[in-house]
């Protein structure tokens, strides 16, 4: 194999966010950009001569071309194996999996999540470690630094591999293995859940469902699963054709953008149950006949109710929630008697206490929950999870909702985004909060007085690194919170979050609307942040 070095200038904005390195497809297609980032990681790693790496996207547009690119590289670069997803295709968790399952050294994931894809969107790329999770922050600032000083890459000169044959190719010492993306996750699906009463539950009708691929990578994994496997009708699965640009929308599990399944689950004749996930099949969003399940519910859901599912019906070591998750889960695990720990932003922070076995279960806000079966959250895994928890119980999401709201009390919760706010704009607003916070504890405003006001640091409790400026947080005396983060995702300017949350422990009011419930912290928040005041917006983009 003949192997060619090609000279190459750095480019200085290569710091990957809270997800991987997302940038416009232009950015990607400028010469050499993929190339460095992709020779910066393997220039940080060590000792994977001759290994095994996983390689597959979310399909999005440039999904191919830089498949093709990072085949060539990982040949010149010394790998022995390459194992890629039929099309070019695997969702995250499904990458997770298969790295784990064939003790991979790695794997490259190539999405850019639930951003809108096609020639003038967003890409990604993002690299897992042996673990099948992300790779932890010291990996990636490593990457940072070496793509600010990288002067060349290694490239073979190999033809172009056809990704949707099914087969294995030897090339030399390199061996490439084009397989099916869905046949060992919906392995990995069977043996957790108990699918002989799925089966029995749906073919009997007594769960009717509704899941929204949103023309993204989890079309083929929702039709062998819930389809064929589990005998849903073939109706069942909508937008399943996975498609470059996602038919132009945000592949973004919510009930604004996957909107005819909002219609649907909230109309007249809404099926038991309804989900959605995202543009890499990591996010699910859960619905039931007219209700939506906030993802932080949707955790302390799964937790209090893990003993039915076949995989966790023996155990529960503890559960894990990023911070801005609201703190229903804690109130399982307290009941419970299990560790809770609460982590920064990003599924990187849960490999660790994962591995370590400290946890079987976490979740994030932003519609990801997960388990110890992969190290990144996984869609469709909280899919099966839900509906094998409708069979077991018998009853309607509303239900579940309720009576778990009856029993720990309502942590009533919502996000608020400004997105693509300027960069100065947005670093004037953190500063502005940072500075009230000295003086903030003690402070009453209305019903709320402020317990505390600092900017959350997290130590790793296995690893001991520290991470920190990982979002301002407000609490109050009567647990109520109100979080400022700037993401770490967006490709466009700075996008500010807010999160809000008041615990309700009545049950008679807890079906209030959220925004309502939530109308007086909103206006604290505005009074801290000052984000209408100054940008002259007069509401959030996106409420979830
Ligand atoms: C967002 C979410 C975060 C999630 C991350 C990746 O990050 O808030 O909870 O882990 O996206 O999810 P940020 O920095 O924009 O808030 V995915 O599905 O985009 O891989
Ligand atoms: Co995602």
């Amino acid at each position: 194999m003949q192997i060619e070095t090609i000279t190459t200038h750095p480019y200085n904005d290569q710091n990957p966010g809270t997800s991987g390195l997302r940038k416009k497809v232009k950015v990607f297609q400028q010469p050499g950009y993929l190339e460095n980032f992709v020779q910066s990681i393997f220039d940080s790693l060590h000792d994977f001569s001759g290994k095994t790496l996983v390689l597959g996207g979310d399909g999005r547009y440039f999904n191919r071309p830089a498949i093709q690119i990072i085949i060539k590289m990982a040949a010149a670069n010394g790998f022995g194996k390459i194992i890629i997803g039929q099309g070019g295709l695997l969702s995250t968790p499904a990458a997770s999996h298969i790295i784990r399952k064939y003790n991979a050294f790695g794997g490259l994931i190539l999405s850019a999540s639930h951003n809108p894809g096609g020639p003038d969107e967003d890409f990604g790329i993002k690299y897992n470690i042996g673990n099948g999770g992300p790779a932890p922050e010291k990996d990636t600032t490593a990457f940072y630094l070496r793509s600010l000083n990288i002067d060349s890459y290694k490239m073979a000169h190999i033809e172009d591999i056809d990704l949707d044959s099914i087969g294995t190719i030897q090339i030399d010492d390199l061996s490439i293995a084009i397989i099916d993306p869905v046949t060992d996750y919906a392995e990995l699906m069977q043996s957790i859940f108990d699918f002989n009463l799925l089966k029995q539950s749906i073919g009997s009708g007594y769960i009717t469902l509704l899941f929204d691929a949103m023309h993204a990578i989890t079309g083929p994994y929702a039709k062998r699963i819930l389809v064929d496997m589990l005998g849903a009708t073939s109706d069942s699965v909508i937008n399943a054709e996975p498609l470059e640009d996602f038919g132009g929308h945000h592949p973004d599990p919510n009930l604004a953008h996957a909107k005819e399944l909002a219609e649907r689950m909230f109309g007249p004749a809404a099926p038991v149950f309804g989900a959605a996930s995202d543009g890499d099949g990591d996010r699910n969003m859960i619905t039931g006949s007219n209700i939506f399940v906030t993802p932080s519910d949707s955790l302390a859901i799964m937790a209090a109710n893990a003993h039915l599912i076949p995989a966790y019906a023996q155990e529960l070591r503890g559960v894990a929630r990023s911070m801005p998750t609201s703190q229903a889960v804690d109130r399982v695990a307290a009941c419970y008697n299990i560790p809770c720990y609460e982590t920064p932003t990003g599924w990187k922070f849960f490999g660790n206490l994962l591995d370590a076995g400290k946890i079987t279960l976490c979740g994030e806000e932003s519609f990801g929950t997960g388990s110890d079966h992969v190290r990144e959250k996984d869609g469709l895994w909280a899919v099966l999870f839900w509906l094998n928890l409708i069979a077991r119980k018998r009853q309607s999401v509303a239900d579940i909702v309720h009576e778990h709201w009856q029993k720990f009390g309502r942590d009533i919760y919502c996000r608020h985004d400004y997105e693509a706010v300027e960069m100065d704009i947005a670093n004037g607003i953190v500063e502005h909060l940072r500075s009230q916070l000295p003086a903030l504890p003690g402070q009453t405003f209305g019903e709320y007085t402020v317990k505390y006001a600092d900017e959350f640091s997290y130590e790793d409790p296995i690893d001991g690194s520290i991470s920190s400026n990982q979002g301002i947080r407000i609490g109050f005396e009567n647990g109520s919170r109100i979080i400022f983060r700037l993401s770490g995702t967006g490709t466009v300017g700075a996008t500010l979050r807010i999160y809000l949350e008041r615990f309700e422990a009545d049950a008679s009011k807890h079906d209030q609307d959220a925004q309502s419930a939530l109308a007086e912290l909103i206006n604290l928040a505005e009074q801290f942040c000052e984000i209408k005041k100054r940008t002259g917006r007069i509401e959030p983009d996106v409420v979830t």
